[in-house]
């Protein structure tokens, strides 16, 4: 909605204490939903990221996905890459030892390799994001995953992009734009600063060790 300038109002909501109001409108209990004017003018609630990102594309212009048939579809398939992808940088992210953490690293470095392949395959040109110079649903897609890593790879230091350079300058591009960084509430980072301690991942016992030696 930030890359196609919607005016919106957002309710950000704690995952652990959710409100009836929310559990009355997210069919699975799951963020994010988005509540829009059907067309007999009913308020309803959309769910699924992608179902909502593919429902804005396809009513607020300028169209992020490609108008090309092929490369709709391929970006498609990539988007739907998100649930690998999330599901490898999760077991670092929530890795509870330093052993976890480099297991975690080499399940990754494959579906990175990946997403590094199809850039280098598919782009032709140089970026900065998935497509090219503009903001696509991929971009999208990836953000919210590539941004978590990141806050947590400031402590972990794994170096798990360094050996992927166009994935490396892609989470850079997305990490900068304020489109990414505007999205969450404004004390994310602390919010999940504590929610990487109330899991005991590796990543806050690490922060703890060293606040403790400063
Ligand atoms: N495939 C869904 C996943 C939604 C999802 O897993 N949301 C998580 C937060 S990122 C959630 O609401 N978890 C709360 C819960 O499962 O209780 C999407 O992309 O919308």
């Amino acid at each position: 909605m930030r890359a196609k300038k919607v005016e919106f109002d957002v309710t950000f909501i704690n995952l652990r204490e959710k409100p009836d109001w929310f559990l009355k409108i997210s069919p699975h209990g799951k963020v994010p939903v988005l509540k829009v004017s059907s067309a007999d003018g009913e308020i309803v609630p959309l769910f699924e990221s992608s179902a909502i990102a593919e429902f804005l594309d396809e009513v607020v212009e300028p169209r992020l996905h490609p108008a090309d048939l092929v490369k709709r579809a391929q970006n498609r398939a990539w988007t739907d890459y998100t649930a690998t992808f999330s599901n490898a940088l999760g077991k670092i992210n929530y890795a509870k030892s330093a052993d976890e953490v480099a297991a975690g690293i080499e399940t990754a470095k494959p579906c990175v390799q990946r997403l590094e392949d199809a850039i280098a395959r598919e782009r032709g040109n140089d970026g900065p994001f998935f497509n090219g110079k503009e903001m696509c649903l991929v971009d999208a897609a990836y953000a919210p995953f590539l941004q978590r890593f990141l806050i947590n790879d400031a402590t972990l230091q794994t170096g798990l992009l360094d050996g992927f350079p166009l994935v490396s300058a892609w989470a850079k591009a997305l990490l900068s734009d304020e489109r990414v960084t505007g999205a969450v509430a404004p004390e994310f980072s602390a919010a999940y600063d504590e929610n990487m301690q109330r899991r005991e991942t590796h990543v806050a016992q690490l922060k703890q060790a060293r606040a403790a030696a400063e």
